[in-house]
């Protein structure tokens, strides 16, 4: 990969969310009037910053994870910022689209940070008396998923014995979970999100066994399965007990949501993306019944636990209303399915207003 290449401000601007220099600050580098013309000549540097031949410093430092996939690609260039991206083969031309303000629930400074980072933390959503009454729901089904991990072992699921259990769609079966899914608070900030019309894309509860090492690799919720609307899903990370950095607390790569869907290897843990640990992630350390809320394209990653207790969690990921599913068939063609199955996608919010679901 280049340290360093030249190009033209020309082609620079092929970036999608290329930001213009102000005027000022291109007339300080010598550009008449503050008008940078296609033809001016740049370098670019493995910090991703750009410069031209006349000025001191760089006249553009942009260090969003979409500019090093563009730099990546048009130039070649191993940013020291990132790690490399494999885009999708479905993913041409992604671009991050901005939720811009808060608009019910989220604050106008929570928005950006949604934008800027792909993830926003809220704390102590849930009481404890709530809290205690959904784990009991869940244990119920996790006791039935653990007897069937036993009978399934070696066949094809991320669920190991002893050490992680998956278990999936359990709304449908559950009406506190229905509750939980479609608290107020949750439907608002969907609203937010991702507009007026929302469904329930997934739920699945993951338990992570005590002493266990097992990592949940890095990945992006969208990376299961492709969908036509990859930048509007939101996932909702409920801790159901306390979640620390030696009790499998969630991991995510902050701003790297920007580059949308990229290529999952399979793995015995599940799908992933990042072979080793990205250098700018961080841990959310969280409190039971507080919520990690994050764009389905950010990618993240769960440590072990090595606490005596079982790490529990609920993944509720939610999508507009009219998404698609989109998978190849043997003959390259694609297959193009809804994601609205009423018992197991049930709508959200219509048209901004909460629907009861029973
Ligand atoms: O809760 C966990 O340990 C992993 C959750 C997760 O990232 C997922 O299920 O996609």
């Amino acid at each position: 990969m280049a340290r360093e290449i030249r190009t033209t401000f020309g082609e620079l601007r092929q970036f999608a969310s290329w930001v213009e220099p102000e005027p000022r600050v291109a007339a300080g580098f010598g550009f008449e009037n503050g008008i940078i013309p296609d033809n001016a000549q740049a370098t670019v540097d493995s910090n991703l910053a750009v410069f031209t031949p006349t000025g001191r410093g760089a006249i553009v430092e942009d260090s969003r994870a979409d500019w090093a996939l563009f730099c990546q690609e048009r130039f070649g260039i191993g940013s020291a910022l990132w790690p490399s991206f494999r885009r999708h083969p479905l993913n041409e031309n992604f671009v991050w689209r901005p939720v811009g303000k808060g608009k019910r629930v989220l604050s106008d400074a929570e928005a950006e940070a949604y934008d800027r980072d792909g993830y926003v933390v809220v704390e102590d959503v849930l009481s404890q008396a709530f809290l205690r009454e959904v784990v009991a729901d869940l244990d119920h089904f996790e006791e039935a998923r653990v007897e069937s991990a036993k009978l399934a072992s070696g066949k094809n699921t991320i669920t190991q014995a002893g050490k992680v259990t998956f278990n999936v769609q359990l709304a449908r079966h559950s009406a506190r979970l229905r509750e939980l899914i479609s608290l107020p608070l949750l439907q608002h900030m969907m609203y937010d999100l991702i507009g007026p019309n929302v469904r329930l894309y997934w739920d699945q509860s993951v338990y992570k066994s005590p002493h266990s090492e097992l990592v949940f690799p890095w990945h992006q919720d969208t990376g299961y399965t492709f969908v036509d609307q990859p930048g509007q899903i939101v996932t909702a990370w409920i801790a159901l007990t306390d979640a620390a950095e030696d009790s499998g607390c969630m991991w995510v790569l902050p701003g790297a949501h920007r580059v949308g869907p990229l290529v999952h290897e399979k793995g015995e843990s599940g799908n992933w993306v990042f072979e080793s640990d990205p250098s700018g992630m961080i841990p959310l350390p969280v409190k039971a019944g507080s919520i990690v809320v994050f764009a389905g394209l950010l990618p993240h990653m769960t440590g072990g636990n090595s606490k005596s207790w079982t790490r529990k969690a609920l993944v509720v990921e939610y999508a507009p209303d009219g998404m698609n599913r989109i998978a190849i068939d043997p003959w390259g063609e694609q297959v193009v399915s809804p994601a609205n199955n009423p018992r197991t996608q049930f709508e959200i919010l219509r048209d901004g207003r909460p629907v009861v679901s029973r």
